[in-house]
């Protein structure tokens, strides 16, 4: 503290050690810089509080930086996978519950709304391929982000009464793109005879749809089985020489030649390859060298040789 310091400046230095921010620790340093006295013995001391600023606003400035990066906001920082699935429907229909029950996340789970206020971001393990799995804040909540619906693979439409299905497609009635897998959630609290009326009615609507519990598990294979289904997409294996096939595959759209197959794998590198040995639905016995024009299947096994 400043020889003889002021009331106002007691009151800045007060603010200062009480704040939270560092936008608030700047907004009490430039105001402890403004009231601290000003003659020659407080010289250095005022030196100190600029150097303090000046630091500071370096810090906030490199933060905001990371930040727009990282993606605090809502939706920023969601860099979509290969395989991706949106979470869609009312406060309580059970998203945060079946993101839990099918992927490796573990979201808040409560009886009352709008519990999910960010994206929750889960990961479904299907048979090695990771599928992203996304918990948006609800629809009526201003945190709902439409752009990822938009853009995304497959909007899993979350129910868990028949009238609720009209108004949520409805909201997506613009998305051409995406597929749509209706989940009746809940479905413990039906008997047998409810569940066959809730099937009959989502049949003759034509609805892709899958009648699941996240308390009893009952669907959740079948849910798991539609999503993947629903991306339209092939599992390649890659093999190195005198190895075991990768156990994580590389995920293609249908129909993909080895060259493809190829650039998404090794990039820049792929000119050297010449031609692959390939073990699977594509080819007519394990190990068939074959050469780049080949159009490879869901489950090849592939081992690139290059020159
Ligand atoms: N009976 C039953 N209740 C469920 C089921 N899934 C979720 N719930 C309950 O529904 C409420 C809302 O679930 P939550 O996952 O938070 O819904 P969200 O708001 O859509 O994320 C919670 O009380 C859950 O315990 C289910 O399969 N059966
Ligand atoms: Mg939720």
């Amino acid at each position: 503290m400043p020889i003889n310091p002021t009331y106002e400046y007691i009151n800045a230095e007060t603010e200062y050690h009480k704040a939270q921010t560092d936008t608030e620790r700047l907004k009490s340093l430039e105001k402890m810089l403004r009231t601290a006295p000003a003659h020659k013995g407080s010289e250095k001391f005022r030196g100190d509080i600029r150097l303090k600023i000046k630091k500071l606003k370096e810090k906030i400035i490199k933060d905001k930086k990371l930040g727009s990066k990282k993606g605090h906001g809502p939706s920023q920082g969601i860099k979509k996978q290969d395989m991706q699935a949106v979470l869609l429907g009312l406060t309580n229909s059970g998203k945060s519950s079946i993101l839990k029950s099918i992927t490796n996340a573990n979201p808040k789970i409560a009886s009352y709304g709008f519990t999910t206020s960010q994206p929750k971001i889960g990961t479904l393990n299907y048979n090695g391929c990771n599928i992203q799995i996304i918990d948006l804040p609800p629809i009526a909540s201003e945190n709902f982000e439409q752009g990822i619906v938009n853009n995304t693979d497959t909007i899993l439409i979350v129910v868990e009464k028949l009238h609720e299905i009209k108004p949520i497609l409805e909201t997506i009635k613009k998305n051409k793109t995406s597929k749509k897998i209706i989940i009746f959630n809940k479905i413990d609290l039906y008997d047998e005879n409810t569940k066959r009326k809730i099937k009959e009615t989502l049949k003759s609507k034509r609805h892709n749809f899958v009648l699941v519990s996240t308390n009893t598990d009952e669907g959740l294979k079948e849910l798991k089985d539609k999503i993947f289904d629903s991306f339209d997409k092939i599992r390649i294996y890659t093999k190195h020489s005198g190895k075991k096939a990768d156990k994580i595959p590389i995920i293609l759209p249908p129909n993909p030649t080895l060259k493809e197959v190829a650039e998404k794998i090794l990039h820049g590198y792929s000119k050297k390859v010449k031609f692959a040995k390939i073990t699977g639905p594509s080819c007519k016995f394990p190990n068939q060298k074959i050469g780049l024009k080949h159009i490879v299947k869901d489950k090849d096994i592939v081992e690139f040789i290059t020159d």
